[in-house]
């Protein structure tokens, strides 16, 4: 069986995702890049694989697949020995709980942000620092109920860590590089943000996700 293969760019938070879990899950995989700078994704080749133009996806023997959270949940439910993705019914729909949470309350004022101070300067425009305030404030009243959950328990759908708690990862940390600290100024949220930010799976793709084919 051909070992699975991630197309992304290697230095972008949606790639990096998608890394992370491979890595938490000690999934080897190949990393091939796609040349966003020049548009590689645009192309009709490429949309092909991926209709939106955006990356990453996998291919796992044949397999297509998109959209990190999709990607990750197929990760952690092929390889559920990594515990990501709770089978239990009750605990599942906790993590579908938290997982919606994230994507609903969390990621659209962090990926804002991070357009503003990643994407915007490489395009040679100026981020929108109202803009930044604006939606650092919206999360940080997010983060309110997240210290109230974290204060009950040690993960966003329990006790054990799960991809909600890791689907916030490459966002996370980019409000610190926007200058605010608000992930770690509330007690229960600052203990579980530092712990998700030292995890090796997390630090081992800092330069850029690779090939990895032993763990
Ligand atoms: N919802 C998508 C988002 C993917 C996405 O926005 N990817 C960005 C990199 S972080 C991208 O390919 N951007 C290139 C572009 O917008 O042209 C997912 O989770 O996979």
């Amino acid at each position: 069986m051909a070992v699975l293969k991630l197309y992304g760019a290697p230095r972008t938070t949606s790639t990096r995702r998608v890394g992370t879990v491979l890595h938490a899950a000690k999934v080897p995989f190949e990393f091939i890049e796609i040349d966003i700078r020049n548009g590689e994704h645009k192309k009709a080749a490429y949309r092909e694989k991926l209709p939106f133009g955006l990356t990453p996806y996998i291919d796992d023997d044949g397999f297509l697949l998109y959209e990190t959270r999709a990607i990750c949940r197929y990760i952690a439910a092929k390889y559920p020995a990594c515990g990501l993705l709770p089978t239990d019914s009750k605990q599942y729909v906790l993590f579908e709980q938290a997982a919606s949470v994230e994507v609903t309350h969390f990621d659209p004022s962090a990926s804002l942000v991070g357009w503003e101070i990643r994407v915007k300067p490489r395009q040679g425009l100026k981020p929108d620092q109202t803009l930044i305030d604006k939606e650092i404030a919206a999360i940080d009243k997010t983060l309110d109920a997240y210290e109230m959950i974290l204060g009950r328990q040690k993960y966003l759908a329990g006790d054990v860590l799960t991809l909600a708690d890791l689907f916030h990862l490459p966002y996370a940390p980019l409000l610190a590089t926007a200058g605010s600290d608000i992930m770690t100024r509330k007690p229960n949220v600052a203990r579980w943000y530092n712990e998700l930010t030292s995890m090796p799976s997390w630090l081992a793709f800092e330069d850029g996700v690779r090939t990895t084919l032993q763990y």
